[in-house]
């Protein structure tokens, strides 16, 4: 929210009165449409439930979990929401956004009852409006949103429930569950899919999975984690497992708009907001250098427990990607041309690493977790490890097949 106040309201008194504070409205579930949802999760065979969107608490996303147990429902998480319900949870299904674990996004595709509840199901959460067909999906979708406009916009759910995620969560867990159910294979093998997914082929010299999952191990638990945008996130959002908002609040802070350059300053307010937790910001390259000057920010407010993993590629990855996807082997204005990321941090006052090599990454994080200063760690990453799960002269690759190509331009 952003409020304009004349310069002169600063300066000048007034004998206006001081109003009460006002407490939000809430919307609730009408018992109707609750009757109606049971009626459906009781016909379907093989339901997914995708949270997301704005307004959740610890309790509601407890309310939410319990929910899930008694009726035994895989959850997915929307983009950039998935400290909404524990990863390590068996009902957890995985994060429906960009990059999906492509069993989920089949998995999505298959279901017969999508209960969406809260996100708006823009372009991240459907993967371009492929996963959910607009306007009419041909899954039976329940969606559950806070602002009455969202419901309806693009997609005309079977039912539309306008609620608070509160007063939602709070709902659902009183819809009376059956004794057991027709879809326990199919949330087990929705939770099966998303442990394979958390497996990847080794990368050298430095491995991006391997480097999450060292940040995961060692980090102390509730730890924040921020990012912005570019392909880097997702190694963040794959490989990382998120604790659902009851345990720790939120621990995902991370743009839904794929804003660049988000990351950094929200590390630093949350850092300073927050200073007994720890606070670790994911950055690539290009993002980081759109917001970097906040590192004297986190220095002038005296931040500690706070770290900075820069991931330089060289490029903007992500740009490059669709680069040579679209027109293989035509690079336009999408290098970088990088300043030394530790003199830069220490010009700031921080503590700063280098890493080169997976293994010198666990060394690097133990002693920005020891350190009374916050710590940039700059990963030298190689330019052509685009993705988990592809690299750019794959990408180039396969394009010029697509396209009939050679190396060298048309045939
Ligand atoms: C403010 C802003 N500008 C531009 C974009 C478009 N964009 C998305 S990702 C990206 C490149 C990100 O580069 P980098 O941070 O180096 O990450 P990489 O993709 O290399 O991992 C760009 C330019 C954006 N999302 N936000
Ligand atoms: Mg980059």
């Amino acid at each position: 929210m952003v409020v304009v106040l004349p310069e002169d309201m600063l300066t000048r008194s007034t004998t206006a009165p001081v109003l009460p504070q006002v407490r939000s409205a809430q919307a609730w579930p009408t018992p109707a449409a609750l009757a109606e949802l049971r009626e459906r999760l009781l016909e379907a065979k093989k339901p997914l439930v995708i949270a997301g969107g704005g307004g959740w608490t610890g309790e509601s996303c407890a309310a939410l979990q319990r929910f899930a147990e008694a009726w035994q429902l895989p959850v997915g998480c929307a983009f950039r929401f998935q400290d909404l319900f524990d990863n390590r949870h068996p009902l957890y299904a995985g994060d429906v956004g960009i990059g999906i674990n492509p069993k989920l996004a089949a998995r999505v595709k298959e279901a017969d009852l999508i209960l969406a509840v809260g996100p708006r199901l823009g372009e991240m959460t459907t993967g371009g409006y492929t996963l959910l067909q607009a306007p009419r999906p041909t899954q039976s979708l329940v969606h559950i949103h806070a602002g009455a406009e969202e419901l309806g916009r693009v997609y005309e759910a079977e039912l539309m429930i306008n609620a608070s995620m509160s007063c939602a969560a709070q709902a659902l867990e009183t819809l009376a569950a059956p004794d057991s159910v027709a879809w326990s294979a199919w949330a087990e093998a929705a939770h099966q899919d998303y442990l394979a997914n958390l497996v990847a082929e080794p990368v050298s010299p430095l491995d991006m999975a391997e480097v999450v999952k060292v940040l995961s191990a060692q980090c102390p638990d509730g730890t924040i984690f921020t990012n912005g945008a570019g392909n880097y996130s997702g190694w963040l959002h794959r490989f990382h497992q998120y604790p659902g908002l009851q345990h720790h609040g939120r621990t995902q802070l991370a743009p839904t708009s794929g804003a660049m350059g988000y990351g950094l300053p929200a590390a630093v307010a949350a850092s300073l907001l927050q200073p007994q937790r720890w606070v670790v910001n994911i950055a690539g390259d290009g993002d980081f250098l759109m917001n970097g000057q906040e590192l004297a920010t986190a220095t002038g407010y005296g931040a500690h427990r706070l770290i900075s993993v820069v991931v330089d590629n060289g490029t903007y990855g992500t740009i490059r990607m669709h680069q040579e996807r679209e027109y293989p082997g035509r690079v336009s204005g999408s290098d970088l041309f990088n300043p030394d990321f530790v003199q830069l941090a220490l010009a700031y006052g921080w503590a700063a690493h280098r890493v080169d090599h997976t293994e010198e990454f666990g060394p690097a994080l133990q002693a920005a977790l020891a350190a009374d200063k916050p710590t940039l760690i700059h990963l030298r990453l190689s330019t052509d490890v685009s993705t988990s799960r592809s690299t750019l002269s794959a990408i180039r690759e396969a394009a010029r097949q697509r396209l009939g190509q050679s190396a060298h331009g048309k045939d």
